[in-house]
């Protein structure tokens, strides 16, 4: 018995939110394994708007137990005011010990560290996530497990101020007063610490038992991860499938069938690389007829055609066994629809994803547009021009698609198998 993965394979905002949501009636088990709230999604019910950051898509169905795995970055002021929109959380939610924390000092050294970056800002969410991550890594962050004794988590977190306080100083990040923290600490050890476990040694007994139907769900996008995207315009953890592994405690055969969710263009929020961005009328329209504004700070999204050569590169790095492709209803009304099949690189051309993504130019291959695909739920009813756009991707990726949406409505959604 194994789990399946949900990834999403260009910038982030491909839609994961939907699919998991769609998929997660079937699994019993909903797992985070990276990021933070830098995420999000919102999803409709019964008219009711749900914004999720950190709290697995599975949420929405009530029989799945929703994991934050330990390679999650968790801010608990921001997870906390995420529960209060549920009530009936208890055996729901299970929380790694193993995660580690943001604080509101994080948040901080994020904003001044993009600030004193100037022109040169990666454009982060100014979550916190980037400093949380480099606390981890440098063996001085903290654990979600430390708030089993706040009073020693407190002491830890006064002693590093001190050790750092030089550098705290130049960023203009104020330290924390003690009585306060603790104050602070008891809050989130007496809202949190019901739901903390061991989440490995769980899924392990899961896994074991052999009834759980489980799914990871991955945050942000493959060419955001912070060793195979667009380095240093990435986001600070393993967003691709092997993520799943180090952040939850799963060996690599744990995980079975990989599905990759890809838009039917291409967006990126923040700076950085992005080869098939389009900066005039089509890249605008995109935008509004795609409502590209992040979900988590509202910004707009640069937008531009699909990318076929880093979507193939991202199915490998994922082993991706078959793709969702998302928003094609986006695309209805445009004359003609690009789609880069190789880059122009060092005055060669290349159909490979090189580490200086920012010194290529996309070679085109042109598709006819159509009026409108919106709402169709079965292949045969798709026009002839939206069936010759699909095959091409699916050739150039060399992934099968099985799933198209053509609609934020769950209904609105083709299996293809
Ligand atoms: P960070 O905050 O350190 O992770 O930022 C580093 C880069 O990663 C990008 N990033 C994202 N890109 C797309 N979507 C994300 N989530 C939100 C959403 C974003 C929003 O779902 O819309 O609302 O603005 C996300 N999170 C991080 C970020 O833009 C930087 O390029
Ligand atoms: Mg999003």
């Amino acid at each position: 018995m194994a789990a399946d993965l949900i990834v999403g394979i260009q910038w982030g905002d491909e839609g994961k939110g939907k699919i998991v949501d769609l998929l997660a009636q079937d699994y019993n088990v909903v797992c985070r394994y990276q990021g933070g709230h830098n995420a999000g999604h919102t999803i409709v019910v019964d008219g009711k708007k749900i914004a999720l950051h950190l709290i697995p898509s599975g949420i929405l169905n009530p029989k799945a137990t929703n994991i934050i795995g330990n390679g999650v970055v968790v801010s608990p002021e921001a997870l906390l005011k995420e529960m209060e929109q549920f009530n009936d959380l208890d055996g729901r939610l299970l929380i790694s010990d193993k995660a580690h924390l943001i604080f509101k000092y994080h948040e901080e050294i994020d904003k001044a560290k993009e600030k004193l970056r100037g022109k040169n800002a990666i454009g982060t969410t100014g979550r916190g996530i980037g400093p949380a991550y480099s606390d981890k890594v440098a063996r001085q962050g903290h654990r979600v497990g430390e708030l089993k004794d706040v009073a020693q988590l407190a002491d830890k977190i006064m002693e590093y101020f001190a050790a750092n306080s030089a550098y705290f100083q130049a960023l203009g990040v104020a330290v924390p007063k003690k009585a306060q923290l603790l104050d602070e600490l008891t809050r989130y050890q007496e809202a949190l610490m019901p739901y903390v476990v061991d989440v490995t040694n769980y899924l392990w007994d899961l896994i074991e038992v052999g009834e759980a139907k489980i799914l990871l769900e991955g945050a942000q996008g493959t060419m955001l991860d912070i060793d195979h995207g667009t380095y240093p315009f990435v986001t600070s953890s393993n967003t691709i499938a092997a993520g799943a592994c180090t952040g939850l405690g799963l060996a690599p055969k744990d995980i079975d069938r990989v599905i990759g969710i890809a838009k039917a263009y291409c967006t990126r929020v923040g700076n950085g690389p992005f080869p098939t961005e389009d900066f005039r009328e089509d890249g605008e329209k995109l935008r509004q007829q795609g409502h590209e504004f992040g979900t988590t700070t509202g910004r707009p999204r640069r937008c531009g055609w699909f990318d076929a050569v880093a979507a193939k590169y991202a199915c490998r790095l994922n082993g991706c066994d078959e793709l969702a492709i998302m928003k094609l209803d986006v695309l209805d009304g445009f004359e003609k629809i690009k789609v880069a099949s190789a880059y122009e690189y060092e005055g060669e051309k290349i159909e490979y994803v090189p580490s200086d993504l920012e010194n290529v130019k996309p070679v085109y291959v042109e598709f006819d547009g159509w009026e409108s695909v919106v709402g169709v739920r079965k292949w045969d009813q798709l026009p002839v021009e939206a069936k010759l756009y699909i095959e091409a991707i699916e050739d150039l990726v060399e992934t099968k698609i099985t799933l198209i949406s053509t609609s934020p409505d769950r209904a609105d959604t083709i299996i293809r198998k």
